[in-house]
């Protein structure tokens, strides 16, 4: 079993919408799932899990007070898309602010949303967790979840081409790490 995590529970409670919250306990039981199930830390997946979002509802002025006091500069690709400041803004919310040590913990929150190259094991359960917890639903839902269970990897493939197709489709524009954990992906063989 992983721990309660009560005081980081209210602080989610306070910071995020009740959908929200509730996808924050879906995708930390479903990164313990997978943490479980491929061998990663369980401990670590549900916390990173629990945290990932908890900048998601912050606001505009929010995000660039954090930014700002924080130091983060933003690329141009990062300055126009505003889904993914919350990846950004978490990951130093979690380091600074709730003080967690943990820098695989910080790192898989801050690469949630576009994933990277070479990425860990513990991003890459939380990455796919976001796509398969219990309270998605989107077209491909079924097939993530039918993937992630049989493969990791090919999961990731497959999160990775939705992702792309999806952003292409709406004329978004790609950021630098989804790009190239989507051709360091594409180019290794048997998966
Ligand atoms: O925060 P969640 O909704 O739980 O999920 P998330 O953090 O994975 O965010 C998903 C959103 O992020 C989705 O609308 C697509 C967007 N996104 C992911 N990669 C990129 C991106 N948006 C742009 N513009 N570029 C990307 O490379
Ligand atoms: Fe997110
Ligand atoms: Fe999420």
């Amino acid at each position: 079993m992983h721990g309660e995590y009560k005081e980081y529970k209210e602080i989610l409670k306070n910071r995020l919408v009740e959908k929200r919250y509730y996808h924050s306990l879906c995708v930390a039981d479903e990164a313990y799932r997978l943490a479980k199930k491929y061998g990663c830390d369980t401990e670590k997946a549900y916390l990173a899990g629990l945290l990932h979002d908890i900048t998601k509802n912050a606001s505009e002025r929010e995000h660039f007070s954090i930014f700002n006091t924080f130091n983060v500069n933003l690329s141009e690709v990062e300055k126009g898309a505003e889904k993914l400041w919350h990846a950004i803004s978490g990951s130093v919310y979690v380091k600074y602010v709730l003080q967690i040590k943990d820098e695989e913990i910080i790192e898989a929150i801050r690469y949630h949303t576009t994933a990277k190259p070479n990425i860990s094991l513990l991003s890459k359960i939380l990455y796919l967790a976001d796509f398969t917890s219990a309270d998605r639903d989107y077209d491909d839902v079924d097939i993530m979840r039918e993937y992630v269970d049989i493969s990791l990897d090919k999961a990731y493939k497959y999160s990775l081409c939705y992702t792309i197709k999806d952003l292409a489709e709406k004329g978004k524009a790609i950021h630098i790490d989804t790009f190239n954990a989507y051709n360091e992906t594409m180019l290794k063989e048997s998966i």
